[in-house]
């Protein structure tokens, strides 16, 4: 078979990528999409609703993993295809929903022209990709690789991770049924806003992903003494409120002094009890860590640890440290790779291999199925703020290079 050079229908991605950028976008805060929210369920509706307007099977998985399906022969495997529907909570308009409408575009312009492949073609949203409660949850579950240690400490929290399942109708064992077969699986492919300023600057219109960046994630509690803040003499108190600014500052000394090629970051400082004039008995730091390599992410995590344990003793103050997400770096598989490269130079379109500074579905996937990533540029490198921006040039490019790509692969699909 070979590849037929279709194209997706611009107008329909258009409007499409138009309505789901309202579901949930508020003009003073941007996209708020978080997992479970009244928004993210409209959104997955709608998607569900665009599903069956298009013809195709609309599913449900028991991760509330929601899929638009093109089935194929029956027995057929599946080339999978998309991303994610939630956000961060004050994010963009691209981050996760472009993956999923190109997927379902995919889908409708192959149905459109009437392509009898040999695979089934999926549309998937991931069920938190972002970590609202756990990070990259639907996408576990379907690899089934959820462990124990996943569930027990996620970075909600336990309780509140326990109450949004019961909430949605969800439970631990229907997580963990979600599994699917890799043997179903040909491949899954994932296109993405590069989150970054590379594309942009090369003026290169596709990015074919190498590497998908590992990540600690981190929750410090840092127990001191709360006191007047008038009267206490500075050198009597235990004061968890400046152990929380010295931690923070470790996490930035190490990693920038001992690994220049990580990144690390504190996404959220909480003291208490907060008020002007009360030193804070209580801190909680939350950081995580990023490697593309498994040994120096360990390292880097330890290091910092260390230091941060350092400045507990420094403060007299008792620290807690438990990790809350562990996602470990992944390679995409070189046969993906090509596809992606061969149906961007088919379109005349320059493309780069690139490593992806961002967490993804597609680096858990990666662990079960070959796998593969297409980045198109974000305009000024910028994501996760209301901001983000990929022109629709750049949209089309990659809805065509993701077709180009789960035809070849369909073809293709004993290749794994
Ligand atoms: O955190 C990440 O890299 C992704 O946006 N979830
Ligand atoms: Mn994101
Ligand atoms: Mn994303």
């Amino acid at each position: 078979m070979t590849v037929p050079a279709i194209r997706i229908n611009e107008e329909r991605l258009h409007d499409d990528l138009v309505a789901l950028g309202e579901i949930g976008w508020d003009p003073a805060h941007g996209l708020a999409r978080t997992t479970f929210s009244r928004a993210h369920s409209a959104a997955r509706e709608w998607l569900l609703e665009r599903a069956r307007a298009a013809g195709l099977q609309a599913r449900v998985d028991s991760a509330a993993n929601h899929s638009a399906v093109l089935p194929g022969p029956p027995g057929s495997r599946t080339v999978l295809m998309g991303s994610h529907l939630d956000s961060v909570p004050s994010g963009g308009r691209y981050d996760g929903a472009l993956g999923v409408v190109c997927a379902l575009e995919v889908l409708r312009t192959v149905q459109d022209a009437d392509l009898r492949l040999p695979v089934s073609l999926e549309a998937i949203d991931f069920t938190d990709e972002e970590g609202t409660l756990v990070g990259t949850l639907g996408s576990w579950a379907l690899a089934g690789v959820l462990t124990a240690e996943i569930l027990a400490r996620p970075r909600s929290g336990r309780e509140r991770l326990l109450s949004e399942l019961s909430r949605v109708g969800l439970s631990e064992d229907g997580l963990r049924a979600a599994r699917r077969d890799p043997g179903t699986l040909a491949a899954y492919v994932e296109l993405h806003i590069e989150q970054g300023p590379v594309l942009e600057r090369e003026g290169v219109d596709i990015g074919v992903v190498t590497g998908i960046r590992g990540n600690m994630s981190f929750e410090v509690t840092l127990t001191g003494a709360a006191r007047h803040a008038g009267t206490t003499p500075l050198n009597a108190r235990r004061d968890a409120g400046r152990g929380a600014v010295l931690a923070a500052k470790a996490v930035g000394d190490v990693t920038a002094g001992e690994f220049p090629e990580c990144v690390a970051n504190v996404g959220d400082v909480q003291l208490e009890p907060g008020a002007f004039n009360v030193v804070p008995g209580r801190a909680r730091v939350m950081f995580e860590c990023r490697s593309v390599d498994r040994d120096e992410l360990d390292r880097l995590a330890a290091r910092i640890l260390d230091r941060v344990r350092a400045v507990a003793d420094d403060c007299r103050l008792d620290a807690e440290i438990r990790r809350v997400g562990h996602w470990a770096p992944a390679t995409t598989n070189p046969d993906v790779r090509s596809a992606i490269e061969r149906a961007a130079e088919d379109l005349g379109l320059s493309s780069m291999e690139m490593p992806s500074g961002a967490g993804h579905d597609a680096q858990v996937l990666a662990d079960v199925v070959p796998a593969g990533m297409v980045f198109v540029p974000s305009v000024g490198g910028v994501s996760h703020d209301p901001s983000e921006h990929t022109q629709f040039t750049d949209c089309v490019n990659g809805a065509n290079v993701l077709l180009g790509t789960a035809l070849a692969l369909a073809r293709d699909h004993t290749f794994a």
